[in-house]
């Protein structure tokens, strides 16, 4: 662990970013579901040969007028929302699909999609799904460190990013990024001035036009990466196909009751895979009902979205959660109505929610509680909405589908009887079989038959439902944004003073858990160690996002060992738990 990686350098055999086409080198880095799986999950209807782009055209030709967007932060005027129906979105998706072929982006193309929660990111997204080339969900906390690698790992030719916004300008991340990366071509800024980059709001054409046709995509290619909350050096991908994806939409769709009528909120940011898909926003839209996005998750900015729009169901990690359930609360005690009377059911997951706080659910916000235990590499679990209640606060649902194989097993791989504590593994219908182009990791994160090792340690109960238990993970899970201790572990080894690193978590009221980073200084340093603030500066001056910078820093003058030698994190753990406790 004293040795210092720079991103990218524990990735074993890189792919062939040269190979001519496109499509190809998708393939080469993809883990293709084995034949008879493929068969099995088609034969069962749960693969229909969908696309996001038929899916779109079909609900689109089925109810044209419909309200499918809605942005209340949209353009200028008296009343700035924007509503857009699925007629105006799917030919919006059109005039973007020829925009960006028109440019030269073509399928299987890879494009890094950095937005807020606007219309736009429908807009491109769907555009990009129709011409197959591939959206990598970044977030918009993501910076330098982050971005140049994804653009970097996954040859991207595009980059669609806001001009400024929360104070950080895009712009200049990205004339940076594309300055070192060859496969570079397009910088598209949504909104504001582009500085010296192309305009999104240039790109749309006509489709009718010269250059914009091209092959359309497979139910079974990949349709986008997606980001794992990761435990190593650097972030992996995750290739999800359209027939896999859209299979996970539908059968959340059905467990959480939704349907043409349902308003769904888009609370945290639009590209991580809850809010897409738990339902999310693109499970609304296949069941043609209306998404309404929020651009801050306040109280202040969600409740009043709420009342006006009539939300009916939304998603949220567990610290929101909690303030949501405060400011709901003193509007109660208030005396007057807490505006929240439309909301019909709440998903909250990400990270494990406390049985306490979701026991508060149905009598403060009127609403049914759903929790949710997922994860982008497929596996997703939701408590039922006919549940009983004890079940509902108790555990973190059940899988949605009959053809979801769970395993609780030891660390010999061998399987626990229900109510025992285990490792999850996991393989089924929309659970991908290997990260995008990384062999090494593969290796290591699934079974040779074909199970992820999620690193998360649960207990199933006799009804089936899976109850979190912990997580063997190298990971810290802050309110439901992933740290990997390894990746802030090399950060912190690239400061001067620093000999060796061990990040872990330490318990929080708010997040659940904040990263604490246990730090030996070289000898040299030893007599005018840097300050903890110091060292923490240095980690953001790298350029990465923001929830990654340690919470705090502790500097030890060696890490206790695990019998064979190695960093005991678990013991870390427990010294900073007791110096929390005791200080
Ligand atoms: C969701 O996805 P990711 O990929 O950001 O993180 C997945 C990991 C899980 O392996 C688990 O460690 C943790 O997040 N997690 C939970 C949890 N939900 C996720 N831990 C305890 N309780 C829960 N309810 O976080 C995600 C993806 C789709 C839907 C919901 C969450």
């Amino acid at each position: 662990m004293s040795e210092s990686t720079t991103p990218g350098e524990n990735v074993t055999e890189p792919l062939d970013l040269d190979r001519a086409d496109p499509v190809e080198r998708v393939l080469a880095g993809f883990t293709p579901y084995p034949a008879e799986f493929a068969e099995r999950y088609r034969a069962a209807g749960h693969w229909r040969g969908e696309t996001f782009g038929s899916m779109l055209r079909e609900r689109a030709a089925a109810h044209p007028d419909r309200i499918a967007v809605v942005d209340p932060a949209g353009g200028p005027g008296e009343d700035p929302t924007r509503r857009w129906t699925y007629a105006e979105l799917d030919r919006r998706a059109d005039r973007m699909a020829a925009g960006l072929r028109a440019r030269g982006i073509r399928r299987g193309d890879r494009v890094v999609v950095q937005l807020p929660n606007t219309a736009e990111f429908f807009e491109v997204v769907f555009g990009l799904f129709r011409i197959g080339a591939l959206p990598v969900f970044a977030l918009p906390a993501h910076r330098y460190t982050e971005i140049s690698y994804f653009c970097a790992f996954t040859g991207a030719v595009g980059y669609v990013i806001p001009a400024v916004e929360g104070g950080f300008d895009y712009r200049e991340l990205a004339t940076r990024v594309q300055a070192e990366t060859p496969s570079l071509r397009h910088v598209l800024v949504s909104g504001g001035d582009p500085g010296g980059h192309t305009p999104l709001a240039a790109v749309p054409v006509d489709p009718a036009g010269a250059g914009a046709e091209g092959p359309e995509p497979r139910p079974g290619d990949v349709a986008f990466l997606q980001l794992s909350g990761g435990s190593t050096g650097v972030p992996k991908l995750i290739p999800r196909t359209h027939d896999d994806y859209i299979y996970s939409l539908r059968g959340s769709v059905e467990l959480c009751g939704q349907d043409e009528r349902s308003v769904y909120l888009v609370v945290l940011p639009a590209a991580h895979n809850f809010p897409l898909s738990s339902p999310g926003s693109l499970g609304t839209l296949y069941a043609g009902g209306r998404v309404v996005l929020c651009p801050q998750p306040s109280p202040e900015t969600a409740f009043p979205l709420i009342e006006r729009e009539g939300v009916t169901i939304t998603g949220l990690v567990p610290p929101l959660a909690l303030l949501w359930l405060e400011a709901a609360e003193r509007r109660r005690e208030g005396g007057g109505p807490t505006g929240l009377e439309s909301l019909e059911v709440l998903l909250v997951g990400g990270a494990k929610f406390s049985e306490e706080a979701a026991r508060r659910v149905r009598p403060v916000l009127g609403c049914t509680l759903q929790q949710v235990f997922g994860m982008a590499e497929g596996l997703v679990n939701y408590t039922r909405l006919d549940d009983p209640e004890e079940v509902v606060v108790t555990t973190q649902g059940r899988p949605i589908s009959p053809d979801d194989e769970v395993r609780v097993v030891d660390d010999q791989d061998q399987d626990l009887p229900d109510g025992a504590t285990g490792h999850l593994l996991t393989r089924g219908p929309y659970t991908i079989r290997g990260y995008w182009n990384a062999p090494a990791h593969n290796a290591a994160s699934f079974t040779t038959d074909g199970f992820y090792r999620t690193g998360d340690l649960v207990r199933r109960t006799a009804t089936g439902h899976l109850v979190v238990e912990g997580r063997a993970k190298d990971q810290i899970n802050r309110g439901g944004e992933k740290v990997a201790a390894e990746e802030i572990e090399n950060h912190l080894l690239a400061h001067p003073a620093v000999h060796d690193a061990a990040v872990v978590s330490m318990p929080d009221p708010y997040l659940g858990e904040r990263t604490c980073a246990y730090v030996v200084l070289r000898e040299e340093h030893r007599a005018r160690p840097p300050k903890s603030v110091e060292l923490k500066r240095f980690v953001r001056g790298r350029g990465l996002a923001d929830f990654k910078v340690p919470d705090r820093v502790e500097f030890v003058d060696a890490f206790p060992a695990t019998g064979i030698g190695k960093v005991s994190k678990k013991d870390l753990r427990a010294a900073i738990a007791a110096t929390l406790t005791t200080s």
